[in-house]
């Protein structure tokens, strides 16, 4: 539970030192003497998700109602996590703010006294949360306190503008029950190949932990299953899949997943928006044979997939894909930390700089020498390679290459009826995969990267090892 008065600054400067706050909040003036017609305006409130969308419910039912009062009053709102996940209630222009509260942390509770006025708007402060429906409207009768009348605040404006990290959060050291996240390339589910349609079960779960990011770095991440990226899913076009997804009781965010192979319901988003502790089953028909993204599509969105949130199903087509040697499963991401690449200590997610596209890390299955260090691809001369190679993102474009490799094959855009040969490098978008393979002919050290070679220093970049005799005459170094 919270220490309601300690832990409530906002709450402390609103009303304890009124007169310290910024002139022209409805906060500025110092409390009036309270009006004959004050009174104490209790409101309670219960977040939960109704059709889909995060809002505020009162006693009776009401999603994100309107909250009467009139000047002079006092107002106490009180406010629960109905679902279990973490959210807060905030209005910028009053400087109202509680802790951030959730199914652990029990209710929160701010008072304060309305000067002005308006209509204010209340909303949560978490990513995301107040686009998908948490805000309502405090609407305040009467004239204002004439010690109020002052300048009109520009609070709203520079809380717009400040769009999500108020304060970097305090320096700490790495995280000791951090874990490897990375998700193992060869651990790609066999073959299908020709055989009826059939129905699947699949059950997934998002977790939320402390992992490795880097040497002496950690970072909590969002994940389906333990790992970045999620389970590789493989069917055959025409398969029926019942998925479920739970999300752990100890998660503090609600989580969901769109698979982009589902045709309807925003390819699940729509149908699994889980709070923590719950789940939710979808049942969809692979129509369409290829490799595509799956990630979580819970606002903030981005802030999910660059937290680890994304994976790959594969559905092969009615006679399942050529056979190779060996098969494995990378995915790129990019990611935002409030202090920037080679940091040591436990990082935090940085929204701003996510914003603006700025990332501190490229990752290949998810932390920095996953695939150099953790776990290596490995061949023999002779062999012939799959890569089921996708971009989580949130938002960057690989150009995907091997060094010292031609890719012999590319279904670009993991379109099975276009391959391509004897392609250097390939595009790959962010919601997007590819499918390449290389026949091994010589031993060595080879570097899968994004092309976009100042990545490779900031994390993308992994090896395929591969070992055995070298084929005559393909390389040698030195003369003849
Ligand atoms: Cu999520």
């Amino acid at each position: 539970m919270f220490a309601l008065g300690a832990s409530m600054p906002a709450h402390a400067q609103h009303t304890g030192h009124a007169a310290a706050a910024p002139a022209g909040t409805a906060s500025a003036a110092p409390a009036p003497a309270p009006a004959a017609n004050a009174a104490v305006k209790k409101v309670v409130l219960h977040t939960n998700i109704v059709d889909g969308k995060m809002v505020y419910v009162d006693d009776k039912g009401q999603v994100n109602p309107t909250i009467d009062a009139r000047v002079g009053d006092t107002i106490e709102v009180q406010v629960d996590s109905g679902e279990g996940a973490e959210h807060d209630f905030v209005i910028d222009e009053l400087k109202v703010k509680t802790p951030r509260f959730s199914a652990g942390t029990g209710k929160a509770k701010v008072r304060f006294t309305v000067t002005t006025p308006g209509e204010f708007t209340y909303y949560c402060s978490v990513p995301g949360h107040r686009q998908i429906g948490m805000a309502g409207t405090l609407r305040v009768a009467g004239a204002a306190a004439a010690s109020a009348a002052a300048a009109p605040s520009n609070a709203s404006t520079d809380a717009a503008l400040a769009l999500y990290t108020p304060a970097p959060a305090p320096l700490r050291g790495p995280d000791p029950t951090a874990v490897s996240v990375s998700a193992d390339p060869a651990s790609v589910p066999p073959a299908i190949g020709a055989r009826a349609p059939q129905t699947q079960k699949v059950r997934m779960e998002t977790v939320e932990l402390a992992g490795k990011l880097d040497d002496g770095t950690t970072f909590t991440y969002w994940t389906f299953n333990r790992q970045v990226p999620g389970p590789m899913l493989r069917a055959r076009v025409g398969d029926t899949v019942e998925l479920t997804l739970a999300n752990s009781k100890d998660s503090k965010a609600i989580h969901s997943i769109d698979l982009h192979a589902v045709t309807g319901g925003h390819g699940g988003g729509e149908h699994t928006q889980v709070a923590p502790g719950q789940e939710k089953t979808i049942t969809f028909k692979a129509l369409n044979p290829g490799l595509f993204v799956y990630h979580c599509a819970t606002p903030l969105v981005p802030q999910h997939i660059a937290a680890g949130m994304y994976g790959m199903i594969l559905v092969e087509p009615e006679a399942g894909l050529p056979k190779v040697d060996r098969e494995y499963y990378v995915m790129q991401g990019d990611m935002y930390t409030q202090r920037p690449n080679g940091a040591k200590g436990h990082q935090e997610p940085d929204l701003d700089k996510m914003s603006n596209e700025l990332p501190d890390y490229y990752v290949f299955n998810g932390a920095v020498g996953a695939l150099t260090k953790t776990h290596k691809l490995q061949a023999k001369v002779g062999e012939t390679v799959r890569i089921y190679f996708g971009v989580g993102g949130p938002n960057k474009i690989s150009s995907f290459h091997v060094i010292g490799e031609i890719f012999d094959k590319v279904y670009s855009e993991a379109a099975l009826n276009t391959v391509k040969t004897n392609v250097q490098t390939t595009l790959v978008a962010p919601g997007g995969a590819t499918i390449v393979e290389l026949k091994v002919q010589h031993p060595g050290s080879y570097l899968l990267v994004d092309h976009a070679l100042s990545r490779t220093g900031k994390g993308a970049v992994g090896v395929l090892e591969v070992t055995g005799e070298g084929e005559p005459g393909v390389y040698k170094a030195g003369k003849l």
